[in-house]
């Protein structure tokens, strides 16, 4: 069992939820100890933890138990197989709810690779509907 930590499409109610981590376990709202810039970059407005830590905010997600079987199909939603793509990375967070720090992974990206920024670093990434899923690209390009 892997502990992800989830601050984009993959919450709850967002665009990649259902399709990748359906019926996973949810261990509650968390907030990462460090500050990482959070912004969305790109055509397809896609939300971004840019790995550049001390810069941006402490962000909030959502953490999930994750099975080793159900990680290469989220792996490979975050092109975690391309040069630009996520890295699945770990990092310090803290629950919500009050406790002690403890690790769990993340997707983080390059700074260098994250061109186009459209947005300023938020502590939290709210809905968008504009978001346009890896999926669904095909047909609007
Ligand atoms: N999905 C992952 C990383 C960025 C994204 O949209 C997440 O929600 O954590």
């Amino acid at each position: 069992m892997n502990l992800v930590f989830v601050y984009g499409t993959l919450k709850r109610g967002f665009q990649n939820h259902s399709p990748y981590m359906d019926g996973l376990p949810f261990k509650g709202r968390h907030r990462t100890v460090e500050m990482f810039p959070l912004v969305t970059f790109g055509e397809w407005l896609t939300p971004c933890l840019m790995n550049d830590p001390g810069k941006g905010h402490r962000v909030w997600g959502e953490l999930f138990e994750v099975p080793h079987d159900r990680l290469p199909a989220m792996d490979h939603l975050e092109e975690c197989h391309l040069p630009d793509g996520y890295r699945r990375l770990t990092t310090h967070i803290e629950p919500e709810a009050g406790g002690e720090p403890f690790e769990a992974f993340v997707y983080l990206r390059a700074p260098h690779f994250v061109v186009d920024i459209r947005s300023a670093p938020v502590e939290e990434y709210h809905f968008d509907a504009t978001y346009v899923a890896p999926a669904l690209r095909y047909a609007i390009r």
